[in-house]
């Protein structure tokens, strides 16, 4: 839970930055059509979450700021015993104004008019300027008497890239759901089904043990379709003996995990394919040993990339001189993504990756981000040797940077060879870390 007073700091945090005279407005996210007038599941917009916590839709939060004195309004949607008979009960502006330590709650119906008194004398006005949404064009049309625009999300993201305790802790809840979910798959009976049985069995999991939602669409890709680096069909049959790669995650009260396990159809890995596999895993392995604060994340795409290197020159997928291989990227055909992102009340973070200096951003304490190498080996590539084509495999842990090094969030996931094959045939049932916890409510 992330109490009141952290979004009312993190609130205050964000006013400090904003120049005197200036307002700043950030919107919650709308609902969105899927088909005629079905809407997808209403997903709070993160940025409007993280400052205030508050779920429905059709809310403002403007921050107005006068000399060095900031006052928080949030707009909320009125009751109205009639609509909400169809869509469900709303705070309205009493309940709100209680339960938020926002200094004013108003009508979202009223923000036009309240809008016209707040833009007196103001310079700098602070919106989402990169939105499409027609609301901040009617806003910006609304404030053209204000000298200057800039954009409130970059302010916003800066302060997502360090997670507090309570953060964390909705992380590691979303992460142990998804671990459930992923060794559940594992112990089951894979060979004669479809992807989509797995992937509905995954948001089964994650839904009966409180879950609402995935962070991302799932990939649940067998052989070959795990070279699909975005593969989202999931409608193929599970082939005997091949590899099922499974990238999947939770998301628990707006948080993500984003794990990815590759585990074979029947339970036992092919000769061939652990090869690959203990490739991929100890180069994971190196990077996560390598995480603590002042390290860069292109220092750890470069080690992946020469430990991958290495090893396939070693497999025979590439050949060559090593350090020419590097150079010219020849690795890039078959490991051609980074090393892994931040992650946090989005799965990919929009936190920056670069500071205002063009300087990478250092790790540091309290940063969450993904390691996650890979493989791929398209099953028409003539230059490898045969026993290695139709095989992707990626694996994938979400590491918190700590004082010291890290903590890698997700380290009771099976993942080495022996584990995925005990787990498979029963064989790991005793053990407390991998023990699947019993369905909870919420
Ligand atoms: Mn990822």
């Amino acid at each position: 839970m992330i109490s009141q007073k952290e979004y009312k700091n993190r609130r205050d945090t964000l006013a400090k930055k904003l120049s005197n005279n200036s307002i700043g407005i950030i919107y919650s996210s709308t609902y969105k059509i899927r088909s005629n007038d079905t809407e997808y599941p209403y997903r709070q917009d993160s940025n409007f979450y993280y400052l205030t916590g508050f779920k429905e839709d059709n809310s403002v939060l403007v921050l107005v700021k006068t000399k060095n004195l900031t006052k928080t309004i949030l707009f909320v949607q009125k009751k109205d015993e009639q609509l909400e008979l169809w869509t469900g009960k709303r705070q309205g502006e009493k309940q709100a104004k209680k339960r938020f330590s926002v200094d004013k709650v108003f009508a979202s119906n009223d923000l036009k008019k309240r809008l016209i008194e707040y833009f007196v004398g103001k310079k700098t006005l602070y919106c989402d300027l990169s939105s499409k949404d027609k609301r901040v064009k009617k806003v910006l049309d609304q404030a053209s008497g204000i000298k200057t625009q800039k954009n409130i999300i970059h302010y916003i993201r800066e302060m997502r890239l360090v997670k507090s305790p309570a953060e964390i802790n909705l992380i590691k809840k979303a992460i142990s759901i998804t671990r459930d979910a992923h060794h559940s798959v594992m112990r089951s009976k894979k060979k004669g089904k479809k992807e989509y049985e797995l992937l509905a069995q995954i948001e089964y999991e994650f839904k009966s043990r409180g879950a609402y939602s995935d962070a991302y669409i799932s990939i649940v890709a067998c052989g070959n379709n795990a070279n699909t680096l975005h593969y989202i069909k999931n409608n193929k049959p599970l082939i005997d003996k091949e590899l099922i790669l499974i990238d999947a995650g939770s998301e628990y009260k707006h948080y993500a995990s984003d794990i990815t396990r590759t585990i074979p159809v029947n339970g036992k890995f092919t000769k061939a394919q652990k090869k690959l596999y203990n490739l991929v895993l100890d180069t994971q392995l190196e990077i996560i040993k390598m995480i603590k604060p002042h390290v860069n994340r292109s220092e750890l795409q470069k080690i992946a990339v020469e430990l991958l290197t290495k090893g396939m020159l070693k497999l025979g997928i590439l050949k060559g001189d090593y350090k020419k291989l590097i150079k010219k990227q020849k690795y890039k055909k078959y490991y051609p993504h980074g090393i892994g992102h931040w992650m946090g009340l989005d799965v990919h973070d929009p936190a920056p990756y670069i500071n205002y200096d063009n300087n990478e951003i250092a790790l540091d304490k309290g940063m969450v981000l993904t390691i996650e190498p890979g493989l791929y080996i398209d099953k028409d590539d003539k230059s490898v040797p045969k026993k290695y084509r139709g095989i992707g495999i990626r694996i994938e842990d979400d590491i918190l940077v700590t004082k010291k090094g890290h903590d890698n969030l997700s380290k009771d996931i099976v993942k080495t060879v022996k584990e995925i094959e005990d787990i498979s045939f029963n064989l790991l049932c005793k053990s407390k870390a991998l023990a699947v916890t019993a369905p909870q409510a919420k």
